[in-house]
């Protein structure tokens, strides 16, 4: 998968294939990022890439020449199809459904905004979608488009070890197409003065540690996110689990 990023700030781009998950897929030919920067493409002694919004108001806006060029650089660097994303807080809200429709993608670019934003005419001409990552307001479109190449990239087929890819099904959609928060993890030692380890994970039964596991994601789901469970959509088995979960959390809560 080849991901390209028109943003002002390229170096933000190398750092972004030099860590992690990311790093990894690009070390392993399983991604490939490219940075332009409008800068490049802008004309004149300044260069200048921004100007004062008509109308009047506050700040800067994104001129369209540059970002038109870098765009077209970008589409001319690889023949095949790109699909252009422009990160802001007008999009549609990222999830983990819309990633796996981005991961299966041969080829997306990744538009970011810098300023009060960036001429309408350019968005309308050259962006297929927006996203958003959520309800605020970033400096530039940079921080949003390293969560999608992220996301992203941990799909990309041997991007992810054993440990990652069972930590990524948490949030993914599991064989029943639901998607559960993830359960409680714990590590040595045993007993923490903040606590001590749920006897089922010292058991070495491993039918009953995944019941309690799958309890967990089902109970913290519901508590949590509800809007990502459909209780009646849960299999016999997940409902009875979900209820003894909730049996003893409301009894754990009970006022004395
Ligand atoms: C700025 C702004 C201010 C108040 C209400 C809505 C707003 N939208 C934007 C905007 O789209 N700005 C552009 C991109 C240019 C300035 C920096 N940009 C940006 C992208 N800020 N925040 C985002 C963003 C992207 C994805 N998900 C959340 C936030």
């Amino acid at each position: 998968m080849r991901i390209d990023l028109v943003s002002l700030f390229p170096e933000f781009i190398a750092q972004l294939a030099a860590h992690g998950v990311v790093g990894r897929a690009v070390e392993r030919g399983l991604l490939s990022l490219h940075g332009w920067n409008p800068r490049d493409y802008a004309e004149g002694n300044y260069r200048r890439v921004d100007d004062r919004p008509f109308g009047g108001g506050p700040g800067m806006v994104m001129m369209i020449e540059p970002l038109r060029a870098a765009l077209a650089a970008a589409r001319a660097a690889d023949p095949s199809p790109a699909h252009v994303v422009y990160l802001s807080p007008q999009g549609r809200r990222l999830d983990q459904a819309r990633v796996r429709g981005l991961a299966a993608r041969e080829r997306l670019v990744l538009l970011c905004g810098r300023y009060e934003g960036v001429d309408e005419r350019l968005l309308q001409a050259e962006v297929d979608e927006e996203l958003s990552i959520g309800d605020y307001v970033l400096s530039g479109g940079e921080l949003a488009a390293a969560v999608v190449v992220d996301a992203v990239a941990r799909l990309q087929p041997g991007a992810l070890n054993d440990a990652e890819s069972a930590e990524q099904d948490s949030f993914g959609a599991d064989p029943d197409g639901l998607a559960l928060l993830d359960c409680p993890h714990y590590t040595r030692p045993v007993e923490h003065v903040l606590g001590t380890v749920p006897e089922v994970l010292l058991s070495g039964n491993h039918a009953a540690i995944a019941r309690w596991r799958r309890q967990q994601a089902l109970g913290r789901t519901w508590l949590r996110r509800p809007d990502l469970l459909d209780r009646e959509a849960l299999s016999k088995a997940d409902r009875a689990l979900l209820d003894d979960f909730l049996a003893d959390h409301h009894e754990a809560k009970k006022p004395l």
